[in-house]
């Protein structure tokens, strides 16, 4: 009865406090427990790793009671919800990007050090993230944190890879891959929801069915596998809401497959029910060129799948009419890699819910959008259409539907121009018919979006030209942006500090367009000299990084010049390097009085290649070489130094970003679609040599001519 309920429910509230607390005493209690209790150490003793866990911890339950209300929010106000599919996540680490958005550093800064631990030292013990390659999977954990900060009701779904992107050992100058099982030593930071678990199904055959006195498709699948839900909170700043980024791990189901048990052979039944778990063991490397394999099509389908289950779940529990679905749901395409959701949306609301045709594509063509993030035709996904038959027969099937329909469109539109029809079909019938992912989901979206104004300006005449001239009001673009609350508050607390000071308000933390209020003071010669101390401090931290990575020592009074990022022919790295040889040459050159005009240098370059790619492998091999040379030749001295920083990642980018003083975005130009990492040098007050590429182009307008100088030598 409702007495006894209502006892319960007060004895339950009776014993626990409606929120943690946050006072020094508070935390420190709340660290130790986890200390015995979690990490399972005396609060005797336990080492920095220990503590690290602990803390960790103790800021998850923080960010589990904020979660909790988000969640019960969004349930009752039963907003439109913003998904954001994406196949790659660099969250990089999360301890100090959580409790700054949670407004707690400082309390656990205190709480920490009379237990007597430094709170940068327990940070550093935090492995990263790296769920993801380069821009685009950088670009996706940016937007999280500020879809949260901004108080969207927004979720991101993805794969839960156990193998992040490979580890980059330097051996003899030259680039090897390690495998990075980053769940080694556990994740404090993700929350295992074992109830929330749905079946992927593959392969098998489609059977037509007797229904309703006509016909229908059923698909009969030949394998399943369970996908589990892992939950990572990811808390706004400034606010409560704190929404979700859910992945998704692949684990063997009960549901099918009994059959092998009792054929005797029960070890090996054992043994190909593991297989299942293959599907979200590891992330392709590949930056940018599409391979064709079957586990990545997997892959691909298996979160798809999984995602839209959950999604479609959560839109049944409070609505019963699929034509309300686009009033509550977007769903973002990020990239091509998720775009079988097209064709699964299609075969669940027709196959499952029985919808007729017609009204799914109406549904459909309301509620998709797609992000394209370059220009790269090898980075255009093709899928053969011989994988995609025997993985997902049902959804090659739909695809042809979708194709045929809107082919027979196109011909009243545009004619029997069979050249421009056949650019334009979903399907390529080349040597080897294949599916055109992006055909597919700009056909079906209602925005395809670039990146940055050039980017879209490209699409828009060349790599989509007969798409836009078709549909002119789908292209859009929205230029990159980055979060200021991990690439300066988190990763430059001493710069963060002065702006504070100067702006007088923290809300620029909030409010990146506040910055500009700093102009006011761009002549205080009193700010310069705090700036300068500032960057000071940071290359300090960088050249000891250096020495105890490579054992070179540099000159803080030297000029960091930097280029961080993949590596990548259109990239221009190898420019780089020639220019530094050059540079080295002119030294060993020139009138030893001359000398005394040269600035130093430190050229810092990281980065990796993928392990297919030789030509960017070479490169690596090659800037070791000329490194090898110049940093051993006593005559150049200081004058020039080169580094390679090894195993670049998200944490190596948050310290080298805060010490550069000069950073490299050389591409050739229209082949960047945007570029972030020019925004994050630029937000640290990092000068940046460009090329007029990608969002290099916008940030000219911002900055003003007044803070560039150009030089143009284009051929007339
Ligand atoms: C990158 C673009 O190269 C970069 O210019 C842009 O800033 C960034 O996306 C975010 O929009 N593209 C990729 O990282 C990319 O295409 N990766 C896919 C293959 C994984």
């Amino acid at each position: 009865g409702g007495g006894e309920t209502s006892v319960r429910v007060e004895r339950m509230f009776g014993l626990m406090d409606r929120f943690l607390k946050s006072d020094p005493s508070s935390l420190q209690k709340d660290i130790l427990d986890h200390v015995e209790y979690t990490v399972a150490r005396s609060r005797f003793s336990f080492d920095d790793f220990e503590a690290y866990q602990a803390l960790a911890h103790s800021v998850r339950d923080r960010l589990i009671e904020r979660w909790h209300d988000t969640q019960i929010h969004f349930k009752k106000k039963d907003p439109k919800r913003i998904y954001f599919l994406s196949l790659e996540f660099l969250m990089g680490r999360s301890l100090s990007n959580s409790v700054i958005n949670l407004g707690i550093r400082d309390q656990y800064a205190d709480a920490l050090k009379e237990l007597g631990f430094e709170f940068e030292v327990l940070a550093e013990q935090e492995g990263d993230a790296a769920l993801g390659n380069g821009g685009l999977a950088r670009l996706s954990a940016c937007q999280m944190d500020s879809l949260a900060t901004m108080d969207y009701p927004a979720w991101g779904y993805g794969l839960r890879y156990q193998y992040g992107l490979f580890r980059q050992v330097i051996l003899d100058g030259y680039q090897h891959e390690q495998p990075d099982y980053w769940l080694n030593f556990g994740n404090p930071w993700e929350i295992e929801r074992v109830h929330v678990t749905y079946p992927v199904k593959f392969y098998g055959t489609v059977e037509d069915e007797n229904f309703n006195g006509g016909k229908r498709k059923v698909w009969l699948p030949g394998e399943m596998v369970e996908a589990v839900a892992y939950d990572n909170p990811i808390p706004g700043h400034g606010t409560r809401n704190t929404i979700t980024l859910r992945l998704w791990a692949a684990k063997p189901s009960d549901q099918i497959d009994m059959e092998s048990f009792n054929t005797g052979d029960y070890i090996n039944a054992v043994v190909n029910r593991q297989r299942a778990e293959t599907i979200s063991s590891v992330l392709y490397p590949d930056d940018r060129s599409y391979q064709g394999k079957e586990l990545r099509l997997k892959q691909q389908y298996f979160f798809v799948s999984a995602s839209l289950q959950d999604i479609i779940r959560r839109f049944k529990d409070s609505h019963s009419n699929f034509d309300d679905f686009p009033e509550k749901v977007a769903l973002q395409l990020n990239d091509t890699h998720p775009s079988l959701a097209i064709a699964e949306v299609m075969r669940v609301l027709v196959d499952e819910e029985h919808l007729d045709w017609n009204r799914a594509w109406g549904i459909v063509c309301k509620i998709f959008s797609f992000t394209t993030h370059t220009v790269l035709p090898e980075g255009l996904e093709k899928v053969p259409v011989d994988l995609l038959e025997s993985l997902l027969p049902r959804h090659l099937q739909i695809i042809y539907d979708i194709n045929f329909d809107y082919i027979e469109e196109l011909k009243k539109k545009i004619g029997l121009d069979y050249d421009r029809l056949s650019r334009m079909s979903i399907v390529e019938d080349g040597a080897v018919k294949s599916i055109r992912m992006a055909n597919l989901a700009i056909v079906c979206s209602h925005t395809v979006n670039g990146v940055s104004r050039v980017h879209s300006e490209l699409l828009k005449t060349r790599v989509f030209k007969d798409f836009y001239e078709l549909w002119p009001h789908k292209f859009d673009y929205k230029t990159n942006g980055v979060t200021q609350r991990r690439w300066i508050v988190v990763s430059n607390p001493s710069l963060s500090a002065l702006i504070s000071k100067w702006l007088g308000t923290e809300a620029w933390i909030r409010d990146v367009d506040l910055l500009a209020g700093l102009q006011e003071q761009a002549a205080n010669v009193d700010l310069h000299e705090e700036w300068r101390m500032v960057r000071k401090v940071n290359k300090m931290r960088l050249a000891e990084y250096i020495e105890a990575m490579s054992g070179i020592k540099v000159s803080v009074n030297a000029m960091f010049d930097v280029q961080i990022k993949r590596i990548h022919e259109y990239k221009r790295q190898l420019l780089n390097i020639l220019g530094i040889i050059h540079r080295y040459d002119c030294i060993k050159n020139m009138e030893k009085s001359d000398r005394t005009k040269v600035v130093p240098r430190v050229c810092i370059i990281g980065g990796k290649a993928a392990p297919g790619y030789e030509i960017a492998k070479k490169i690596i091999k090659l800037c070791n070489a000329v490194a090898e040379k110049i940093n051993n030749d006593p005559d150049v001295g200081d004058l020039l130094k080169l580094v390679f920083i090894p195993d670049y990642n998200v944490s190596v980018a948050e310290l080298v970003i805060p010490g550069a003083d000069l950073s490299q975005h050389i591409s050739t130009a229209g082949h960047e679609a945007s570029g972030t990492g020019n925004m994050k040098f630029l937000m640290n007050g990092c000068l940046l040599l460009a090329t007029e590429d990608g969002s290099t182009v916008e940030i000219i307008e911002e900055i003003g001519e007044d803070n560039m100088e150009f030089e143009r030598s284009r051929l007339k």
